[in-house]
């Protein structure tokens, strides 16, 4: 998440969702009304810092710049970002992800240096201004029995009502903006995903 998708202090947010037992957090401060610049890398660090006194891994999204300045452990990228080749060149130590949305994504992807898949938008979703179609569970099949042993956590749209239906799929694990930001009891929200 980033500060764009909450309401209330985004600091407080992660805190409370740690408590409900999230087990990993992306920074992803990006699109209409988010942080650029020194407020940004301000938000960045607080969220780091929380994220090390809990021992939650950090991840960065897209933003290769702040990999440095906020010690992150990993970066999820897409298509059209930095290439996880150069990624994996720049950062060979850090945990880098990769969003794979169709079978020419799927089939084209350099999937043996990435640490993770996200997969999706499973389910249609509000937080992502430039999202693609939502591909439905069955794409978290067409994953699984094309990557056995790599991890993957589904994208958009999953809620506390549907996230068992990705993990039936062969998820690994959700990872969710709106379900937990949006939550009115977040740490309640994340217990029950
Ligand atoms: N990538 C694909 S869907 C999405 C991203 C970043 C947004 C997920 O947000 P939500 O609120 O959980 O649908
Ligand atoms: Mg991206």
């Amino acid at each position: 998440m980033g500060s764009q998708n909450c309401e209330t202090d985004p600091v407080e947010i992660l805190e409370d969702a740690i408590v409900g037992g999230i087990t990993a957090f992306q920074f992803r401060e990006k699109g209409v009304n988010s942080l650029t610049g020194k407020a940004k890398l301000t938000l960045g660090k607080r969220l780091r810092e929380v994220c090390r006194d809990h021992r939650i891994p950090f991840f960065i999204n897209d933003d290769i710049d702040l990999v440095e300045p906020l010690h992150v452990d990993g970066i999820h990228v897409g298509q059209d970002d930095v290439s996880v080749k150069e990624l994996r060149r720049l950062y060979p130590n850090l945990l880098i992800g990769l969003s794979i949305s169709n079978e020419q994504e799927l089939f084209n992807s350099p999937l043996s240096i990435v640490d993770y898949i996200g997969a999706g938008p499973i389910f249609d979703t509000n937080s992502k201004d430039d999202a693609k179609k939502a591909v439905g569970v069955q794409w978290i099949e067409t994953v699984r029995r094309a990557y056995p042993e790599l991890p993957i956590v589904g994208i958009g749209g999953i809620n506390t009502e549907n996230a068992a239906l990705v993990i039936e799929a062969g998820a690994d694990g959700v990872s969710v903006i709106s379900a937990i930001t949006k939550a009115e009891n977040i740490a309640e929200a994340v217990k029950a995903l």
